[in-house]
């Protein structure tokens, strides 16, 4: 039988600076993602937004410049933590819908809460600041690095305390912008990085082929999708474009390739930000990648 799937609207903002991102769980339910998903043969229970602060009449609790709106985003990972580790106890596939990348501190913490899970994040980004290293202070730049034991204690501690995944647990794919001490964590990390580079010479079916190989002995994969990974042609609603991204051909094909594997047991879909979008192309791209993922076959 198909495991259910529950969706959790994460609509936070916090993470970053442009307003608009909080409108990606609307944008993706406008795309038509719970009959598309249906379709597949999947029992879908939308479980609704989890609650996040209004930002523009509430005052920032917590901004320090190294990492804005922290107890904010603490407050809302908590919350999606508990929503991730309920689902995941129930059996069911937890699909998490962004709001910004900082909600993978709560949506990862949550489903590795009672066993090893392999963690493939697809960015143009690292996200491995700390609030020491951050250029910007915003903390979407910083939630691999916390989910990976490093950064502020308060987000240390959202859900149970410290490291919620080793660093080798972790493939970065489609990462083409770091920062200078960004690159330095990295290369110390332990994560396994492939950069555009990687995929342009060894093609996605490779690249895909390998991160399954690293988690052949994990029962779980997790994946986070940050929607600025693809190429901004493809999703030009996002807040951080960076040229040179996945392809459309490229993204579905690492989907496909994920869902054969079965082990597919949760996911993110962030950085959709409906404002900066033309017409509502992100978020309809991010839906067919989703049915992709959740197995939808051509033939
Ligand atoms: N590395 C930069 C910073 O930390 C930009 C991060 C942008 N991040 C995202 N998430 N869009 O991947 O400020
Ligand atoms: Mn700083
Ligand atoms: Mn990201
Ligand atoms: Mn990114």
């Amino acid at each position: 039988m198909k495991k259910k799937i529950k969706i959790i609207g994460v609509p936070m903002d916090f993470g970053q600076l442009h307003r608009g991102v909080d409108m990606g769980p609307a944008a993706l339910r406008y795309s038509g993602l719970v009959p598309r998903i249906r379709q597949l043969g999947y029992d879908v229970e939308d479980t609704g937004d989890v609650m996040v602060p209004v930002r523009d009449q509430g005052q920032a609790k917590s901004s320090s410049g190294d990492a804005n709106y922290l107890q904010e985003i603490i407050e809302v990972c908590e919350r999606v933590y508990e929503a991730g580790k309920k689902a995941i106890s129930e059996n069911a596939f937890p699909l998490f819908l962004g709001g910004d990348h900082s909600i993978a501190m709560g949506t990862i913490g949550g489903v590795s809460h009672n066993t090893q899970t392999g963690v493939i994040w697809i960015d143009a980004h690292g996200d491995f600041n700390t609030p020491k290293t951050s250029p910007s202070g915003n903390v979407h730049g910083m939630p691999l690095a916390t989910l990976t034991g490093d950064g502020d204690p308060g987000l240390l501690e959202i859900g149970r305390k410290g490291k919620k995944i080793d660093p080798e647990n972790v493939v970065l794919i489609g990462i083409r912008s770091l920062d200078d001490k960004e690159k330095e964590r990295l290369k110390k990390s332990g994560v396994t990085v492939y950069t555009m580079r990687d995929i342009d010479e060894q093609g996605i079916n490779t690249i895909t082929n390998k991160a399954l190989m690293k988690f052949v002995h994990m029962k779980r994969i997790h994946i986070s999708l940050d929607m600025d990974a693809m190429d901004p042609v493809e999703a030009p609603g996002v807040g951080t474009p960076v040229p040179g991204g996945l392809t459309y051909r490229e993204a579905h094909l690492f989907m496909e390739i994920i869902a054969d594997s079965g082990k597919l047991s949760s996911m993110d879909m962030v950085e959709i930000n409906p404002i900066l979008d033309q017409a509502n192309k992100t978020a309809e791209l991010a839906v067919d990648l989703t049915v992709s993922a959740l197995g939808k076959r051509i033939y």
